[in-house]
Order: structure tokens, then C-alpha cells, then sequence
């Protein structure tokens, strides 16, 4: 039940997602504002409160929720902290908009669908961005109209300029390449059944040790292939770009080709600097979203049974990885609750 006009919202986590949503909920988002902020740290807590009227700073998870100012919890904590947090929310009934990944593997994703399906209904939406993106909403609207006939392929390029500190190989597939895991289900509407991981040679802006670029291919259970180029050190900037072959045409997005310039004996656009920028409206339509359906008393959104899958095609990944062979996903039965 919502108790307020205005959504209070506990954001957990004081990070780098976590600030960023503390200055979407407080400056742009409507209908909401930051009731309480919880980090560990209980001093830079405070320290984002302070800035923000209103809002109380806590170190524990477990009191931030009981508090009655209250309503609902984005969770923008470290993965390994989210299963606990989650069980906690759904003690108090609380919708929870929960950050990648929902847990950090496919057996604690399994335990926290169970819980949901025992509270009798959906609690939870995954921040997975990427479907609020405009491009990719076009994408899949012309998907959806089977102008293009039936896809068969998707090509999928995913680049960040930098990677950050302890990055590792298995974070390429279960942190970078968990986005296209999602948005490759969600465009196509089918699960994703096998994963196979190859490795060019790696490239010399990577640290030492870390293979990155690598090449992934996804198989789904409705026959399409589908491949995703990641490489988290290519150093000109952030680019995700996605490019489905249908029967009878192509559709491709990300070129972003929204303004070219031509100067100086060149033509060109620029480049975003990393994925807060390149999907700044998506996180801001995606909380948005987020807080009317609450308000509504509904959930909308990627459901916990896409973190789940998420999470199974990750384990898959990363064993494909280390055992360098095609591995297909073991994915539970669907529960009547995410049909
Ligand atoms: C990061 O965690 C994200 O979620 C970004 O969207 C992705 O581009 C990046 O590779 C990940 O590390």
C-alpha cells in the first residue's frame, strides 16, 4: 500500500547508480521523491541526505524499509547484497525497482522468485534499461509488426572506453553482457537456450591478464542466432549497437547518427563517454515507469524471472567460457506468476 502522495523511495546503495538515481528521483522524476538513503558507509549516506530535503540517512538495510516514510526501494547495492535486501522488501510488502543483476547467480535468482511467488504477486521490476530505450523501443515495435518477416540472426556490438578496476573475464558475460542477454530475449520474445564464447587475441588496452574483446553467440529456443561483440576497453568511448536480419529486411540501431559535422576536411559525429550518458533518458523513463505503476499498484518491467533467466544464461556463459565449448542454459519451468 502507498501511504503517500508523493512515492518515498529508499534508494540502497550510495554508488555510482545509486547517487545517479538519488538526482533522477529528486530532479527529474515526478510523482516521487528519495525518503531515505542506506550505503554501509554510513558517512557518505549522510552525506548525499544532507543535499536532499527530507531524506534520512541509514547504514541498515532492514530499518530503512521499516521506516513509514517509506513506500517502495530502489536497490542499487552491490549484486551479492540483493537477495537479502529483496526477502527484507518483500517482508514488508515493498515494490523494489532492483538494479543488474537481481542476484548473482541462477540459484539465488530461483530463491527469490520462490519468495515472490509465496507473497502472491509481483514485487519486482530489473533495471534492465536498455527497454526504455528509444532505439531499441523502435526495434522491437517493428519486430512486433512482422513487416520485416521472422528474425533470424542479430548482430549485437557492446564497447565501453574503459574497464573499471578488478573488471574480470567472467565479468564481460555476467556484468556487460547480461544487457544483451535481456534485450536479445525481449526483442524476440524467446529464452535463450545455449551460449558459446570465443576470444580474439586480447587487445593491448586491456589489463594484463583480462580477456577482452570476446565473441559471443547466443542460440534461442525460436531458432535465431544471435552474436554480441563485447570489448570494455576499446578507449574512443561508449557504443552499444544492435542489428536484426529478418526474412525480408534489416533494422539496425545505435549509429546515432543525430547530428554530423563537417569541418576542417572531416565529417563526424561524437561519441558518448560511458552507458550513464548513452542511456540517460532510458534510466530516466525507466524510473519513471517505474513510479507510475507503482502509484497505479501495479508492476511493469522486466519481472524477476528475467533476472532469473539473466542469471542462468550468465552461468552458461561463463562456463562456456572456461570450458571453451558451446554450453546450452538449464532454465526452470516458467511459473504461472511471469506468463
Ligand atoms: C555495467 O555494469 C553496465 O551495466 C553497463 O551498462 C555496461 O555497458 C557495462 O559493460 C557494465 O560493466
Amino acid at each position: 500500500m502507498i501511504h503517500h502522495d508523493s512515492l518515498g523511495v529508499a534508494v540502497i546503495g550510495a554508488g555510482r547508480m545509486g547517487a545517479d538515481h538519488v538526482r533522477r528521483i529528486s530532479e527529474v522524476t515526478s510523482g516521487a521523491h528519495v525518503a531515505a538513503i542506506v550505503d554501509l558507509d554510513a558517512d557518505r549516506a549522510k552525506a548525499i541526505a544532507a543535499g536532499v530535503e527530507g531524506c534520512a540517512a541509514f547504514d541498515d538495510v532492514a530499518e530503512a524499509m521499516a521506516s513509514p516514510a517509506v513506500d517502495a526501494v530502489l536497490l542499487a547495492s552491490p549484486g551479492v547484497a540483493h537477495e537479502a535486501a529483496l526477502l527484507t522488501a518483500f517482508d514488508h510488502d515493498l515494490p523494489v525497482l532492483c538494479e543488474k543483476p537481481l542476484t548473482p547467480d541462477a540459484a539465488s535468482a530461483l530463491r527469490v522468485l520462490k519468495a515472490e511467488q509465496r507473497l502472491g504477486h509481483r514485487r519486482v521490476q530489473v533495471g534492465f534499461m536498455r527497454r526504455y530505450d528509444h532505439e531499441y523501443l523502435k526495434l522491437k515495435s517493428l519486430l512486433d509488426s512482422g513487416e520485416l518477416g521472422r528474425p533470424l540472426m542479430m548482430h549485437n556490438r557492446h564497447r565501453n572506453p574503459s574497464s573499471p578496476p578488478d573488471f574480470t573475464t567472467a565479468m564481460l558475460i555476467n556484468d556487460s553482457v547480461t544487457h544483451e542477454m535481456d534485450i536479445i530475449r525481449w526483442l524476440l520474445g524467446q529464452e535463450i537456450t545455449s551460449v558459446t564464447v570465443m576470444r580474439p587475441t586480447s587487445s593491448g588496452n586491456a589489463p594484463q591478464g583480462l580477456a577482452d574483446p570476446q565473441f559471443v553467440v547466443f542460440e534461442t529456443d525460436g531458432g535465431v542466432l544471435a552474436d554480441v561483440e563485447i570489448y570494455v576497453n576499446a578507449r574512443y568511448g561508449y557504443q552499444v549497437q544492435a542489428e536484426a536480419v529478418c526474412e525480408n529486411g534489416t533494422a539496425r540501431i545505435g549509429d546515432r547518427h543525430d547530428m554530423l559535422v563537417t569541418s576542417r576536411g572531416r565529417w563526424g559525429g561524437t561519441v558518448t563517454p560511458g552507458f550513464v550518458e548513452r542511456f540517460e533518458e532510458a534510466y530516466d523513463r525507466e524510473v519513471q515507469a517505474w513510479v507510475d505503476a507503482t502509484r497505479r499498484g501495479e508492476v511493469t518491467g522486466p519481472s524477476a524471472w528475467d533476472g532469473y533467466a539473466v542469471a542462468a544464461v550468465c552461468e552458461a556463459g561463463v562456463r562456456a567460457q572456461t570450458e571453451d565449448r558451446r554450453i546450452a542454459v538449464e532454465l526452470a519451468d516458467r511459473p504461472a506468476l511471469y506468463r
